[in-house]
Parts: C-alpha cells; sequence; structure tokens
C-alpha cells in the first residue's frame, strides 16, 4: 500500500485487471494506453487510490516520455512499472507485410525499452523498486503462425534477463510472465479461445499473481514464470 505504480495497456484485458488489483491492495496507479476514452473509464472504476492516466503510444518515446512525466507529477516518484501494452498478429512469416511485422515489434519490444527506459532512472534513484515485462509462452516456443510475434516476445525475455542481473545491485527487481492464452481481446482476435471462464484464464488471474509476486520479500525475485490453463 501507498507505494505508485505504472501500468501500460491498462485499459483492456490484463492491464486493466492489474490496475484494478494493486489499486485494491492501496497501490496508486498511472495508466497508459493510446486511447484516452477507454483508460478515462479504466480510470473512473478505482476508487481509494489516487489514479492517474496519460495517453501514449510505447513505441512512441516521446510520448512515452511525456506520459511518465505526466504520471510522476501527478502520482510521485514511481515504486512498481508493469509492462503490459502488447499486439498480436497472427500468420504466415509471408503473410504479414513488413510494416505489420516491424510494428509488432515496435510496440512489443520497443514499447517495453522505451517505458522502462524512462522510469528506471527513478528506481535505481531510490535504490528499490519492480519492473515486471509481459512476455508469453510465444517467447519461449515458435509455432507456424507466430513468426513476429515469438521475435518480439523472445527479445522481451532477453531484455528483461539481462536487464535483472545488472539491476539487482540496486534492490531493482526485473521479471517477465509467460502466460500461455488469456481471455482477452488480443485472444479473441486471433481465434486463440472463446473465452470460457470454466478453461481459459482470465486477466483477473494473472492480476493475482503479480500481487503476490510484488510482496514476496524484496531478497527473492522471480526471474520468469509461466502461468497455464489447467484445463483449456
Ligand atoms: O491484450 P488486449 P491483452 N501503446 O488487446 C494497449 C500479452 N499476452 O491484455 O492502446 C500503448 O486486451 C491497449 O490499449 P489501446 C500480450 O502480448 C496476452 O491480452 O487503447 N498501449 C490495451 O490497453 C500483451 O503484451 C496473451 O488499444 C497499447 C492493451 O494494450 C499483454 O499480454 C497471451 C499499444 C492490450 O489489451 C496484454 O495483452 C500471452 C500501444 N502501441 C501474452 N497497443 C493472451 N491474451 O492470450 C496496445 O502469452 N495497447
Amino acid at each position: 500500500a501507498g507505494k505508485n505504480a505504472i501500468i501500460t495497456g491498462a485499459s483492456r484485458g490484463i492491464g486493466r485487471a492489474v490496475a484494478r488489483a494493486l489499486a485494491s491492495e492501496g497501490v496508486n496507479v498511472g495508466l497508459i494506453a493510446r486511447s484516452e476514452e477507454n483508460l478515462k473509464q479504466a480510470a473512473e472504476e478505482l476508487k481509494d487510490v489516487k489514479v492517474a492516466y496519460a495517453a501514449a503510444d510505447v513505441s512512441n518515446s516521446e510520448e512515452v516520455n511525456k506520459a511518465v512525466d505526466m504520471l510522476k507529477s501527478e502520482l510521485g516518484s514511481i515504486d512498481i512499472l508493469i509492462n503490459n501494452a502488447g499486439i498480436a498478429k497472427f500468420g504466415g512469416f509471408l503473410e504479414l507485410d513488413a510494416d505489420e511485422w516491424k510494428n509488432i515489434i515496435d510496440v512489443n519490444l520497443m514499447g517495453v525499452y522505451n517505458v522502462t527506459r524512462a522510469v528506471l532512472p527513478g528506481l535505481i534513484e531510490q535504490k528499490s523498486g519492480d519492473i515486471i515485462n509481459i512476455s508469453s509462452t510465444a517467447g519461449q516456443k515458435g509455432a507456424p503462425v507466430t513468426s513476429a510475434y515469438s521475435a518480439s516476445k523472445f527479445a522481451v525475455l532477453g531484455l528483461t534477463e539481462s536487464l535483472a542481473l545488472e539491476v539487482r545491485k540496486h534492490n531493482i527487481r526485473v521479471s517477465a510472465l509467460t502466460p500461455s492464452t488469456v481471455a482477452t481481446d488480443l485472444a479473441y482476435e486471433n481465434k486463440l479461445t472463446d473465452g470460457n471462464p470454466e478453461k481459459v484464464m482470465q486477466p483477473e488471474d494473472l492480476a493475482e499473481f503479480i500481487v503476490a509476486q510484488l510482496k514476496l520479500n524484496s531478497r527473492t525475485f522471480i526471474k520468469t514464470a509461466g502461468l497455464w490453463s489447467t484445463n483449456p
């Protein structure tokens, strides 16, 4: 309680559930996504903590820097960063055109880079903090239709592992989650699930895990955690 978090992709899906779960633990939350209207709606449902939001495309470093400055001026120094914003378009290697392929890398990899770059100096200064990056099972294993998405998510794991080892001396924990399918727009758009809550992981389940992870004694950090549906 009383800490300040930035969550990217917080207007829908996993990011919105994480914002809700952190707020219910008394964490003040700063929300980032592209759609200001959706951010406003997500912010309005959060009560009893400080809530701020800033529209930005995470692939655009100038927009990110402005958004992070704005959220810091409303919340104060940041303790927790959840790099969750991401996109997927599945299809064969030649089916995605070069712009689509690059856009997936720009959002899923450069987005993590841009927001981390904006937040990390503050964490180093205060000598504590948590960064949790949402990668994917597709970041550990390829599939016939995921070349762009897998490339971006493998890269997020490489970034995470290296940065984790670099900054743990500052008491900063950097982790990645590699969930399998979660019932969100991204999964529906790519026809990965019908979202049946009896079977497939829900955004709230990841949020519950993230809350537990953040409560771990500060001597311990989770480098990578895989979360799977029990009986999909
Ligand atoms: O996706 P969705 P999820 N700049 O579509 C925002 C990973 N994952 O919750 O910008 C800033 O419901 C978007 O808002 P808007 C996945 O790869 C998922 O499933 O206004 N924000 C919205 O708030 C991703 O990294 C599954 O459109 C941007 C949010 O991001 C993370 O989980 C499995 C943005 C996306 O909400 C969250 O995805 C897995 C940009 N350029 C990993 N582009 C799964 N669902 O099955 C999008 O292994 N957003």
